[in-house]
């Protein structure tokens, strides 16, 4: 059976634009790609001394499990050249599983929806664009809500295309 999932990129080193381009290329071989965001120039989050990141959120359909996605997207970082040096420092690609259906996983590899995905602008602004409607299972309030929620928290975002 065929599940809708969402994912969040980024990248801020590098060239930003071709990491995402060639990691939205990657997605397409490993599952259906439905629709994708504008690419955003996004403030740093958590860890503050690092160069903005560009971030975009993808919706693919997927036969796969959760995990399974997860172990592919997973390749998909570490052949683009994932830099794990400092732990939410620059690296050239991140690609996070913020939803999968309506499925709640906690495991210690695996958490969905992404856990801090409803306080985070560079998730929302992107989401919101390709799924408003979409609703977080948890906290039970769609994209757009939890976007509404954020007020002037949640860092800030510049669309760039
Ligand atoms: N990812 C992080 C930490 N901080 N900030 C922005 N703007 N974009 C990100 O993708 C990002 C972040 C950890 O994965
Ligand atoms: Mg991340
Ligand atoms: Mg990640």
């Amino acid at each position: 059976m065929s599940t809708t999932a969402y994912l969040s990129l980024g990248s801020n080193l590098g060239d930003r634009v071709g990491n995402l381009q060639e990691a939205i290329q990657r997605l397409s071989q490993i599952a259906t790609v439905s629709r994708v965001s504008a690419f955003y120039e996004t403030e740093p989050m958590d860890f503050r001394d690092q160069p903005w990141f560009l971030n975009c959120a993808v919706e693919v359909q997927t036969d796969k499990s959760a995990q399974a996605l997860l172990a592919d997207v997973q390749i998909i970082e570490h052949d683009l050249g994932r830099n794990r040096a400092v732990n939410k420092g620059p690296r050239t690609l991140d690609i996070d599983l913020l939803l999968f259906g309506n499925e709640v996983i906690h495991t210690p590899g695996l958490a969905v929806p992404h856990r801090v995905m409803h306080l985070r602008r560079f998730v929302l602004a992107p989401l919101n664009e390709i799924c408003p409607d979409a609703r977080h299972p948890v906290l039970g309030k769609t994209v757009r809500e939890l976007l509404a929620d954020l007020g002037a928290q949640g860092g800030e975002v510049r669309c760039v295309k």
